[in-house]
């Protein structure tokens, strides 16, 4: 077995699960333990949960909440019709279509097994197969539609837990001179940004440029190209094709895959470090939790993301901690955060100035919350958060 176990997050509910009530009857756990294989340099979790106990009828993000999600997937459409310009398109995880809702003129098709989800992009002209990525699905949409020139998954791929079959069924969609970009949180970044909360029941793996690489060895798939983008805390976008199409491998790979080799993406050791940090990350991170709670101080939650799920359930963050969370998500309001059972309402247009404390829950957009929030901070707001170490800021 060349599979080892490097962390253990505790016990950890299902990150979709927002409570309907604050103190539920039953509550479903597992334990969060993450491990690294040795042979593929994959890093995932040791025991998976059940898709259909995460992606369902009830599923709450929604891919379009927020203003820098939105912006990114049209920019990202007009760069792609700009450089390949397809004729067909397929998205695997198609949320609620803010991606595909940019390729309306091409007929765009989506794949969402949350059902609400498929609902909303269904209702706005976007054919969406409510189900699973798998090969039978692959070959009905194959007889439906045809092969695609372009298929698109944003985190996505890390969610299934076949890899194999996932690139087979993407290999047997793909038209020969098509292009499939994948796009997922960079293990790099987490590994950098002590960001242990990409771990979670969804993300059954968190991938390097290199595993990807080595998984796509045992396929007629190989990348040629690679992007890094800033979102969901850094990410990569890999660009892949059939070995027989003729394009040109970018440089920018070989160079990625160096800089990985180069950090340790490969050695077991690197992970244990890892491991240290988190411990002491959590350490930290309850003792300033305590030290202002001591203040009496109101401290309140900004995104109730399901990454910040890991964090709060780890750490033992709950309701005597953080009053409630704010969340634009409308499917998350008035309900109660898994595990921790911390009321989530409806922001108000601005931060309250009687708000101590507010734990970034959404790390990730930042840049976005701070400029809205800009008033609460002039006004001496502080905001607590974890990346890439925990402090007041
Ligand atoms: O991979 C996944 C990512 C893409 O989305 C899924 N498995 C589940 C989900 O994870 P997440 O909840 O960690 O994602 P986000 O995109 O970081 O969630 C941001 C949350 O914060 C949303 O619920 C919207 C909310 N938000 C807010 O209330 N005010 C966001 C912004 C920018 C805001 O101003």
């Amino acid at each position: 077995m060349s599979t080892i176990e490097f962390l253990d997050l505790g016990k950890q509910p299902i990150t979709n699960n927002f409570l309907t009530q604050q103190k539920p009857i039953e509550e479903f756990f597992y334990n969060l333990k993450i491990m690294f294989n040795e042979e593929t340099k994959l890093v995932s979790l040791v025991d998976f949960v059940p898709p259909e106990k995460m992606f369902n009828e009830t599923y709450a993000h929604r891919a379009s909440m927020s203003l820098t999600m939105r912006q990114a997937y049209k920019e990202l459409a007009s760069k792609i019709k700009d450089r390949f310009n397809p004729k067909s398109i397929l998205e695997i995880g198609s949320n609620d279509g803010v991606f595909l809702k940019n390729f309306l003129d091409i007929n765009p098709i989506g794949v969402e097994p949350c059902k609400n989800l498929a609902e909303i992009t269904n209702a706005t002209n976007i054919k969406t197969y409510s189900n699973f990525w798998n090969i039978s699905l692959g070959k009905k949409i194959y007889n439906d539609v045809g092969k695609f020139e372009f298929i698109y998954s944003a985190n996505t791929i890390s969610h299934i837990q076949n890899l194999d079959e996932t690139f087979l069924a993407i290999d047997n969609i793909l038209a020969d001179r098509g292009v499939f970009v994948l796009e997922d949180p960079s293990l790099l970044e987490v590994l950098k940004n002590i960001s242990y909360d990409q771990f979670y029941d969804e993300h059954a793996y968190v991938f390097s440029l290199t595993a990807i690489n080595n998984l796509l060895k045992r396929t007629e798939l190989e990348i040629f190209d690679l992007e890094k983008l800033t979102t969901h805390g850094g990410s990569n976008r890999v660009y892949i094709k059939k070995r027989s199409n003729p394009l040109n491998i970018s440089k920018t790979v070989n160079l990625a895959l160096a800089f990985e080799k180069d950090f340790g993406i490969g050695e077991f050791e690197t992970y244990k470090k890892f491991a240290g940090c988190v411990e002491k990350s959590k350490t930290d991170l309850i003792s300033i939790f305590e030290r202002v709670k001591n203040k009496n101080s109101k401290i309140i939650g900004y995104g109730a993301t399901y990454k910040s799920s890991t964090i709060l359930n780890y750490c033992g963050l709950n309701n005597e901690f953080i009053e409630y969370f704010v969340d634009t998500t409308e499917n998350k309001q008035g309900k109660f955060t898994p595990g921790t059972h911390i009321p989530i309402i409806k922001p108000d247009n601005f931060l309250r100035n009687d708000i101590d404390f507010v734990f970034l829950g959404a790390w990730n957009f930042k840049k976005e919350i701070f400029s809205k929030e800009k008033k609460y901070i002039d006004n001496g707001g502080k905001f607590i958060t974890h990346i890439p170490f925990p402090q007041i800021i």
